[in-house]
């Protein structure tokens, strides 16, 4: 199924009048704050966030996994949907994808498929948390950390085979995360662990393409819940300082312990020019992938404030960084949890460009602490979906792309295509 500019169109026009007054509105109180709206709507029309082929699908947990129907059978459909996304939101320009669940048959027709639907490929994320079929060894006990030099050469030579996949496909960055670690007291040595973990991602980093970058992302526990090798910022940091500049951080917002300070994470890794980007979702409990900004909204844009000002700081723009959603739909169609993440990472980056930053600097040094909290909780406070909406708008896509979406009953037609049973390949 694809989704014509005309139908888009037709609909935006339904809801102009509506929106234009919104619009007006919002214009002229950011104007009386000397804020200038367009500036916001361009900032916002150029943030793309990738796509992971496993969101496609419904995820399920470890109890029971309730498909939807009309779920992508194969990697040209999950590309076909992302290409459904992008359309409506004009915001999910690329697609991350997750080998060896998507592994491209013929690297030449799935990118004229992507392109054809304006949609680039993004980082590629290796997997040695499962075993699969015919492999030689199990990670049961590990993979790039394992205490067997054969089962870590095998994980090395997978990430090394990812590499070149994602090559093919115009890729520039690997994902590594790492499901190493022990469930019991004693079971792992923690220095040999990091060290042998080391060895093997010095393997990988020879092999990265001039380019190219490599993601070393952390998580405190699960699956493994007694250590993890790469248990945090710290240890991601510091593998990545022994690897060497093309390697940096990537942050997942529900791989840290309850509490943590992620904003402070965040800016302390831009202050050191190591953050890679980011994994949205959100949670209440733990890595509850869990849609973006549904629990803790303040927080995801507490996050944006250090984002903007370290960006500002490093004078890069934020298609230098990688953005992308991980996150697992156990109730919701997929497609519509991804277009309502999509927009509270617009809405949350939106808010944050309303920071009166100089005011907030002033404030600090004067410890003002009541002007400091209020100038953050100003920016909050407002309603910026009509920013979010008219950049969309001016990039093609719709005002209301989940309205949109029911109206044209796309996942009645995916079903159809498709069928009723389906399950996507994945998790
Ligand atoms: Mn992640």
């Amino acid at each position: 199924m694809k989704i014509d500019q005309y139908q888009i169109d037709q609909h935006n026009d339904s809801l102009s009048q509506r929106h234009d007054n919104h619009l007006r509105f919002l214009k002229e109180q950011l104007g009386e704050q000397g804020i200038n709206a367009s500036e916001v709507i361009s900032a916002l029309a150029a943030f793309q966030v990738a796509i992971p082929s496993w969101a496609l699908g419904t995820g399920g947990t470890r109890f029971g996994r309730f498909s939807g129907g009309g779920e992508p059978r194969s990697l040209e459909e999950k590309v076909e949907d992302v290409g459904l996304l992008h359309a409506l939101n004009r915001s999910s320009g690329s697609i991350s994808l997750h080998i060896p669940w998507d592994i491209p048959q013929q690297a030449e027709s799935i990118i004229s498929l992507a392109s054809s639907l304006d949609l680039k490929f993004d980082a590629v994320n290796s997997n040695t948390f499962q075993d699969q079929k015919d492999q030689a060894h199990s990670y049961k006990f590990g993979s790039l950390s394992h205490v067997d030099p054969a089962v870590r050469k095998q994980a090395v030579e997978h990430n090394i085979e990812v590499i070149k996949y994602g090559k093919d496909l115009g890729s520039k960055a690997l994902s590594i995360w790492l499901s190493d670690g022990s469930c019991f007291p004693g079971q792992s040595n923690f220095v040999r662990a990091f060290q042998n973990t080391l060895e093997s991602l010095q393997e990988i980093y020879a092999e990265l393409p001039a380019d190219w970058k490599v993601y070393v992302e952390y998580k405190a526990y699960e699956p493994n819940f007694y250590s993890t090798v790469i248990q945090d910022w710290g240890s991601s940091l510091l593998f990545c300082q022994k690897l060497g500049p093309k390697a940096d951080v990537l942050v997942d917002l529900g791989h840290h312990l309850p509490n943590a300070n992620i904003e402070q994470i965040v800016a302390t890794l831009m202050m050191e020019g190591r953050l890679a980007g980011f994994h949205f979702n959100d949670s209440k409990y733990g890595d509850d992938d869990l849609t973006v900004g549904s629990i803790r909204p303040y927080m995801l844009f507490l996050i944006f404030v250090e984002l903007v000002e370290g960006m500002k700081r490093a004078h890069r723009s934020a298609d230098t960084y990688a953005w992308m959603i991980d996150a697992s739909h156990n109730v919701k169609d997929p497609l519509e949890d991804l277009l309502q993440s999509v927009e509270a990472i617009l809405i949350s980056y939106a808010q944050a460009l309303l920071v009166d930053r100089k005011k907030l600097e002033q404030a600090r040094n004067q410890n003002d602490v009541v002007l400091a909290q209020q100038i953050l909780q100003n920016a909050f406070r407002t309603d910026v979906r009509p920013l979010v909406r008219e950049s969309m708008r001016l990039s093609g896509g719709s005002l209301d792309p989940i309205g949109l979406f029911r109206n044209l009953k796309v996942r009645n037609e995916l079903m159809n295509e498709r069928g009723r049973v389906t399950v996507a390949t994945g998790l």
